[in-house]
């Protein structure tokens, strides 16, 4: 039960894109071990907690050999002899070690891998699930499962602007339910786009990435697909969407592929959306710096739909502290690389649930098998989980974690219909 600090190596390996990233194992005195990989964005916020590369002529720039130098050789040493079980310390230790504003000198990679690995190490030398290290007897909740089945955006290179159609199978009795609603319309999505001659092939979520006519004909292919599977469209499966449109705003107006609108008029058409198709979340509907767009979209739509922050809070404790008194959304994305330690993401969460709000736990578009975030939505009950396709390993690895739990642990429940109630 030697629970101090030993070893910290870092290790270059790859994600699901097939660019390097950093693993981190941590070594405690009774001989645990702990793991942790690290994700990374493609729609990154320019909010976020900063990765390093190492910006060289290795895998077109994006190596992290230098993150892995200074887990080994700066925040290794520093951290030795401390106790794993005491996170916020670690953390703290980290924090101050890097010193920047945005952890770009380290690398919140590098810090990211060591606070995650130590959580490990510690669960493991407790001979604890991660989820129970976490949340003790209180982690009760498994979570619905938003997946993402229809690609666009910055993840695909189809001409649909939005960047993710998901299903939240919330009419599931249990997770495994869930996830068999969620494969079965996956796969008749699937069969459907074939039929109408339409690309099967998938983007970076494991969601297929066809051209489309227009974002109604997602819409429709969607509801079609759960009808196929013998679902019922907004009861049994629902929809949700991540718009990520940061990335389309200039000089005031959101530029789609065919229109320029403003903020008011892409709310207008989220409204028509909303009216049309069962849509209950929708995630990044406005840019990361659209304060007052934002607003405005949740005093429009926030009593119908769950908003999402994501690229505007960037899972930090600050920018949802001013979002909470903004009425900004209610609701927010927790990505834990997006803000670089274990205790500043639980702080976080902490705070929306304070407030009222909800956290939908995510992966990033580049991810690993790495599962912490399986067991990080369990233990906050958070009831929400985004990660992807059913299909595709990286994102599977998640869901077959939950499964796994749901079978061996009977203290837990699906979250179902109430993990989107307020
Ligand atoms: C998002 C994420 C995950 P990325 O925008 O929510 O789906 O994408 O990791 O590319 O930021
Ligand atoms: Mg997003």
């Amino acid at each position: 039960m030697d629970d101090r600090i030993i070893d910290v190596r870092g290790f270059e390996i790859l994600d699901s894109r097939g660019n390097p990233t950093l693993a981190v194992r941590v070594t405690l005195g009774d001989g645990s071990v702990g793991w942790a990989r690290v994700p990374s964005g493609a729609s990154t916020g320019a909010h976020e907690a900063r990765e390093l590369r190492d910006g060289d002529r290795r895998y077109g720039g994006r190596g992290v050999r230098r993150a892995v130098a200074h887990v080994d050789e700066i925040i290794g040493p520093a951290v030795a002899g401390r106790a794993a079980r005491d996170q916020r310390g670690l953390d703290e230790t980290l924090l101050h070690l890097d010193g920047s504003e945005q952890k770009g000198r380290l690398g919140a990679n590098a810090l990211l891998g060591v606070s995650l690995a130590v959580s490990t190490a510690a669960a493991n030398g407790l001979q604890l699930p991660l989820y129970r290290y976490w949340g003790g007897s209180q982690a009760l909740t498994l979570p619905v499962p938003q997946l993402n089945v229809l690609n666009g955006g910055a993840h695909a290179d189809n001409n649909v602007d939005l960047q993710e159609f998901m299903l939240l199978p919330i009419g599931a009795s249990s997770f495994q339910e869930a996830m068999r609603m969620a494969s079965e319309t996956y796969h008749a999505l699937k069969a459907r786009l074939k039929a109408a001659h339409l690309s099967t092939a998938v983007g970076d979520e494991g969601g297929f990435a066809p051209d489309l006519g227009s974002h109604e004909e997602a819409f429709d292919l969607l509801v079609a697909a759960i009808g196929d599977a013998g679902l019922k469209p907004g009861q049994d499966v629902a929809l949700g969407v991540d718009a990520a449109v940061s990335a389309f705003y200039r000089d005031g107006r959101y530029h789609l592929r065919e229109r320029a609108l403003t903020a008011e008029e892409l709310v207008d058409w989220y409204a028509q959306l909303a009216d049309a198709y069962p849509i209950v979340s929708l995630e990044d509907g406005l840019g990361e710096d659209d304060w007052e767009g934002w607003q405005m979209l949740n005093r429009r739509l926030g009593d119908r739909l769950q908003i999402v922050g994501d690229d505007i809070f960037v899972t930090n404790p600050e920018r949802l502290q001013r979002g909470i008194r903004e009425r900004t959304a209610n609701a927010i994305l927790i990505k834990l690389n997006q803000i670089g330690t274990v205790s500043e993401t639980l702080d976080t969460m902490a705070m929306a649930a304070r407030a009222g709000w909800r956290s939908v736990v995510s992966h990033r578009s580049g991810d690993t098998e790495d599962t912490a975030i399986a067991d990080l939505v369990c233990a906050t009950n958070a009831g929400q989980l985004k990660s992807g396709a059913p299909a595709r390993s990286e994102r599977v690895a998640k869901y077959n974690r939950l499964l796994l739990m749901e079978q061996e642990d009977p203290g837990l429940r699906y979250a179902g219909r109430d993990a989107l109630a307020r």
